[in-house]
């Protein structure tokens, strides 16, 4: 994972400092690239130790077309937490004790951190037990999983996974092989407007390659959850397709790291990466919208320890 570490320095070396929407403040380049040769091993993250099962249940979560926090929370999977949590403090049917800017508050005000605790437990749990209020507020809006499998038209939706496999087995020198994220009539909708916005696959000799444009990355927690992310799915759909794998190609517009993560990308960049783990699928003809968590295994990860940092929200 040389070509992260390089990014991070590029960013440290290169970047400007700037303002953005969570008041949290960044230091930041506009384009960047990286590619990943997926035959050389899973690119995992070696030099923090990277939760691979969170990275996958949101993987599966977004092919399976669902976009509710209801799942996510009864896999235990955290990562989208506080964007549903936002949509329902900001409701007006919300009573509870003042939540405004929790994610930075949460931070720095220990009293405040436990009643937020509090009311993000209850939350979860009412998002897990309360079908209307599920619907409702565990709803996290028409993004990843709505776009990929029912992009919604005048008369209908598409599924553009379905379409992207049978592209890919049927006229695989294909230059149209997109899936698209990023819609314009919808994007006011989103708890989230997409951050990993489209995507092209191209096949040559056998081998399946794929490259994402990202449009906003949070290079030290998004970042390494994106590259892995990205890496699942080219395996899973090669595999699907009956061919190898190739190459991520990682693009990136305004790749940032948060002025609160400093510290923490200076311990990372001072650690020696280690050997790439390989991944390990079960599919056993399965259909990629079929499988589950149990089916997917990493081996030979020895990564250095955690990194934590607070996530801007
Ligand atoms: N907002 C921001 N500001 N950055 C993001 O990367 C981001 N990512 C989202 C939603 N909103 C976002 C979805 N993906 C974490 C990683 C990815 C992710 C959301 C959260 C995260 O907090 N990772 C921590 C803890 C993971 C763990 O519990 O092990 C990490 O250290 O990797
Ligand atoms: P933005 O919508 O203002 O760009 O904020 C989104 C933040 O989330 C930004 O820091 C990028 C980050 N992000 C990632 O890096 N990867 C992801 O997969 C997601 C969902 C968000």
């Amino acid at each position: 994972m040389k070509q992260y570490l390089e990014l991070c320095t590029h960013i440290l070396e290169n970047g400007t400092v700037k303002e953005d929407r969570t008041g949290t403040g960044t230091i930041s380049v506009f384009g960047y690239q990286m590619r990943f040769d997926l035959q050389k091993g899973f690119p995992l993250m070696t030099t923090k130790k990277t939760a691979f099962r969170l990275i996958a249940t949101e993987l599966l979560w977004f092919l399976k077309g669902d976009t509710n926090l209801r799942t996510l929370i009864q896999e235990r999977n955290p990562i989208w937490d506080e964007w549903g949590f936002e949509r329902w403090v900001t409701s007006e049917e919300y009573t509870g004790p003042d939540m405004t800017d929790f994610g930075r508050r949460s931070v720095k005000d220990e009293q405040f951190a436990e009643v937020y605790a509090q009311e993000m437990d209850a939350y979860k749990r009412r998002v897990v037990e309360d079908d209307v209020f599920a619907e409702k507020y565990g709803n996290l809006g028409p993004i990843y999983g709505k776009q990929w499998r029912s992009w919604s038209t005048a008369d209908g939706s598409i599924d553009q996974i379905k379409l992207l496999i049978e592209g890919l087995k049927n006229n695989s020198d294909s230059r149209r092989h997109i899936v698209s994220a990023w819609n314009p009539s919808e994007v006011a909708d989103m708890a989230l407007p997409p951050c990993h916005t489209m995507f092209q696959f191209y096949v040559a000799e056998g081998k399946l390659s794929c490259q994402l444009y990202q449009r906003s990355a949070d290079v030290f927690l998004g970042v390494p959850f994106n590259i892995a992310s990205y890496a699942l799915l080219v395996h899973l759909i090669a595999e699907e397709c009956g061919l190898e794998v190739g190459d991520f190609v990682h693009t990136l517009g305004d790749a940032h790291i948060y002025l609160n993560h400093m510290e923490q990308v200076k311990e990372q960049l001072s650690r020696e990466p280690r050997a790439l783990p390989t991944l390990k699928l079960n599919k056993e003809g399965k259909s990629i919208f079929d499988m589950t968590f149990e089916d997917i295994s990493i081996e030979g990860y020895d990564p250095h320890p955690k990194i934590k940092a607070p996530i801007a929200v």
